[in-house]
């Protein structure tokens, strides 16, 4: 089977989707009960707020802070960071979805500016992704997307996964459905 070739992503497409979840998460969770934001579909997953810390870090470290490192130096080498402890540092399980939000929108809203400046000359600029090796910025502009795209669904799924166990559990204890858990 021939498989077509994926097309090419432009930044103003990406720049398209990553407003339309900047749009999208702070509105999703902010309906949502802190039980259900905070809430696990499993031991071992996120919450809903763990993917938007996610979605914020990766956005920092490897995408806009890479493209920005980029266009500002030659051979641009992506400083170190681990993931894990980053991710177990913020602890965004614990925190307010408000001030999740004010640093979601903050960061996207510089991804965005950045992005919507790009020219030609800055697509071919390159320099050295920590685990994709030598990159271009326009090389980064799929996987971003893709990242962006993986981790959206998944806390949109983890918000519905929550949702309907806490609304299952309450219905088999006969207590009324909050709204928002429906
Ligand atoms: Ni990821």
């Amino acid at each position: 089977m021939l498989i077509p070739p994926a097309p090419v992503i432009t930044a103003a497409h990406l720049v398209t989707y990553l407003r339309g979840s900047l749009d999208l998460l702070p509105s999703e969770l902010r309906l949502s009960s802190n039980d259900v934001v905070s809430g696990h579909p499993a031991p071992a997953e996120w919450c809903a707020k763990e993917c938007v810390g996610h979605l914020i870090e990766v956005e920092r470290h490897g995408f806009n802070g890479m493209i920005a490192g980029i266009l500002k130096e030659r051979d641009h080498l992506q400083p170190d960071w681990d993931p894990d402890a980053v991710h177990a540092t913020r602890n965004d399980c614990a925190g307010s979805v408000e001030g999740l939000m004010t640093e979601f929108v903050r960061l996207r809203e510089d991804s965005i500016a950045i992005l919507s400046k790009l020219d030609h000359d800055d697509l071919h600029r390159s320099g050295t992704h920590r685990w994709r090796g030598p990159i271009t910025v326009g090389g980064l502009l799929r996987p971003w997307l893709n990242h962006e795209r993986m981790h959206f669904r998944q806390a949109l799924a983890t918000l519905d996964a929550v949702g309907s166990a806490i609304a299952c559990d309450l219905a088999a204890r006969g207590e009324p459905i909050p709204a928002e858990d429906h």
